[in-house]
């Protein structure tokens, strides 16, 4: 043992090893979690922090590459992560920045900004979760360079080479631990949704992301000049809009930068997305809740004040007046506390009286500038109101009623006998016909049967009264106990499991995707929770000797062949339908629950936004977008036509 190394080895270096361990030991305080949205994590802290350096206006362009072997090269040409001595430290500011758990504060002559993000952290987790990282410095001509495995440095931050003296910024490379991560490979498609949000709410910035993996390397760039507007057009492209400006309202007050940009398309859904230091908050806060305030308050007084609204009529309320509406509020702002369990809600009181203030002001002068887009508005929000006044007394017709009748379940529902809704499950049946086989074939103690007849509603299209007036959708809410919207209560669900059971072609396809719209738009949580499930009845039957296959995919049915043997002797049967099934033979393939294959419907969080654009583009009126989505993603919906 070398004594003299010992004392080098100061008490800074053990600490700095103790952190970077602590964020190896427990991943998931520092990045959430460990599986791939963790990987993908690791990208967005490194990118943020050259987003930091875009939003001080020093640089206008960051690339991104998925290498082959994926490890990820993030470059931006901004100033450089300074590189001289922090005296504190007494070693360079860039070592600093990837050895020291939470590098924040002031060093190297300038405030290293923590990055906005969720967990708030920075280059050093990103590090300590890397096998590898490596990092260059262009500056003044010079080319300045670190290693580090496993987070510790290689050697000394040392100067590599030359380079153009015009030339500055930082690039990064590193490789996930595949030792931490569940899995190291990127999805692009999760890259590109990402970083294409953040160049909406970055103007000016250029986002490059390329994927290198491949022979045929691909490549998408992101520049907004229009900013959040574009990010309105965009929510809206597979809409019909109401007029076509975007309202767009900026401005900064108590130290908070507001920008909001809305604008109404012709659906019943409102889409409201917020962002802080461009990190989007799905649970919203205080700058969605003052920005809703504001649009009440403005759109009543401006139909009141133009008799739009009469003097013994009702207010509007903000559902009304939002329905329809897209709208994306981005803040910055220097301290963003966030609050609620998943600490995803904006808590900070000044962005609500800065968002309040700055919409209400710009949004009055918007509307007298613009009289026949304001006609617009005020004529929707009252349609909308007039609609869910009728939906409200349908609503409490349909609960009066149920009242009277006791429990009220649905005529056509086969409930199971067990009453404790763990062990129950409950088909949604395609059809009469095999409704009835299900009925036969299920195991009545914890499996009840709801038979849908034909194409259920699609609610993108309808307007509330519509929907609850139709009688498979009264059947749903009903039978699974829960309520909808408001009222909404997963405690009182009936079922543990909600399974979707359709048959396996083009038709069935579009009827589960009609119900899970429903689930969605009225029930969110049931899906959120994981009690919604998808059926899978098989494809093809193979019978050969008296031995009976079943085969669930193309694959699957050649794969068998393969292994029993293609001859005359065995006559394949294709299913068209669940009705072709017997009873024993629907139960044995797709409801036995120790045999069967279900498949758990979920909804990434963070991808929330594009779930509710997939259901548009499915179930809207736009044939473009439609078609477009659905080659896109032919390999997982084929062939799916509407
Ligand atoms: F996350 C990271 F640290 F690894 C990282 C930081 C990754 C990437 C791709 C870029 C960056 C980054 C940091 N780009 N630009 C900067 N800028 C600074 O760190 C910087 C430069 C100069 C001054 C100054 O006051 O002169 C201050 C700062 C914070």
């Amino acid at each position: 043992m070398s004594t003299e190394k010992e004392s080098n080895y100061g008490a800074d270096q053990i600490q700095i090893l103790e952190g970077l361990e602590a964020v190896r030991k427990r991943p998931g305080m520092y990045i959430g979690t460990t599986s791939i949205r963790g990987l993908h994590h690791l990208v967005y802290e490194i990118v943020d922090n050259a987003v930091d350096e875009a939003l001080g206006g020093y640089c206008n362009e960051i690339k991104v590459t998925i290498n082959k072997g994926n490890t990820i090269t993030v470059l931006d040409n901004g100033r450089g992560i300074p590189v001289g001595i922090n005296q504190k430290a007494g070693k360079s500011a860039l070592e600093v920045v990837f050895t020291v758990l939470h590098a924040g504060g002031k060093f190297g002559g300038g405030g290293y900004k923590v990055s906005g993000g969720l967990h708030g952290v920075g280059a050093s987790v990103v590090n300590a979760l890397s096998t590898w990282l490596e990092v260059s410095v262009y500056n003044e001509g010079k080319v300045y360079y670190q290693r580090y495995n496993v987070g510790k440095p290689e050697e000394d931050v040392k100067i590599v080479g030359e380079c153009d003296p015009s030339t500055h910024g930082t690039k990064i490379t590193f490789l996930p631990d595949p030792s931490i991560f569940e899995e190291v490979v990127f999805e692009y498609d999760t890259l590109k949704t990402r970083l294409r949000e953040t160049a909406f709410l970055t103007k000016n910035l250029r986002i490059v992301l390329r994927d290198e993996r491949e022979e045929e390397i691909v490549e998408d760039i992101f520049h907004f000049e229009g900013g959040i507007k574009e990010f309105v057009t965009y929510q809206n492209r597979s809409k019909e809009v109401l007029y076509p400006e975007i309202i767009y309202c900026e401005g900064t007050r108590n130290g908070v930068y507001v920008e909001v940009a809305m604008q109404h398309n012709d659906s019943y859904n409102e889409t409201t997305l917020g962002f802080v230091n461009n990190i989007i908050t799905p649970e919203g806060g205080t700058h969605v809740s003052g920005f809703k305030n504001a649009i009440t308050k403005t759109i009543n007084d401006y139909a009141r004040a133009n008799k739009l609204l009469k003097e013994n009529e009702e207010n509007l309320s903000g559902e009304d007046i939002r329905e329809g509406l897209t709208t994306i509020i981005s803040v910055k702002i220097e301290d963003p506390q966030f609050e609620g369990q998943t600490k995803q809600k904006l808590g900070n009181s000044e962005a609500r009286v800065a968002v309040d203030s700055i919409v209400s002001e710009q949004l009055t002068y918007f509307l007298e500038q613009n009289p026949s887009v304001a006609k617009t508005i005020c004529e929707k929000s009252i349609m909308s109101q007039r609609a869910r006044e009728a939906a409200r007394k349908a609503r409490d017709l349909s609960r009066r009623k149920t009242a009277l009748e006791g429990m009220g379940l649905p005529g056509k529902l086969a409930d199971c006998s067990d009453k404790n809704p763990e062990n129950c499950e409950i088909f949604i049946v395609e059809g009469d016909s095999a409704g009835g086989s299900a009925k036969e074939a299920r195991s009545r103690a914890t499996q009840a049967i709801l038979p849908l007849r034909g194409k259920i509603l699609n609610v993108e299209k309808a307007r509330l009264d519509k929907i609850f007036g139709n009688a498979e959708i009264k059947a749903m809410i009903t039978a699974f106990g829960t309520g909808i919207h408001d009222d909404f209560d997963i405690s009182k669900l009936r079922y543990n499991k909600i399974i979707i059971m359709t048959d396996a072609d083009v038709d069935g396809a579009h009827i589960a995707t009609l119900m899970l719209t429903f689930l969605y738009r009225f029930m969110p949580e049931l899906i959120k929770t994981g009690h919604v499930y998808l059926a899978q009845p098989p494809l093809y039957k193979l019978e050969k000797n008296k031995k009976v296959w079943y085969a669930y995919s193309d694959e699957e049915l050649s794969s068998i062949l393969t292994e029993v043997g293609r001859d005359g002797n065995n006559k394949i049967q294709r299913y068209k339908g669940l009705g072709e099934m017997d009873a024993e033979q629907l139960w044995e393939t797709t409801m036995d629950p120790a045999k069967r294959i279900l498949r758990k419907v979920m909804i990434d969080d963070e991808s929330e936004s594009e779930v509710d654009l997939t259901f548009t583009t499915l179930m809207g009126d736009k044939v473009e977008p439609r078609r477009e989505f659905i080659e896109n993603n032919a390999k997982y919906v084929t062939n799916l036509d509407i």
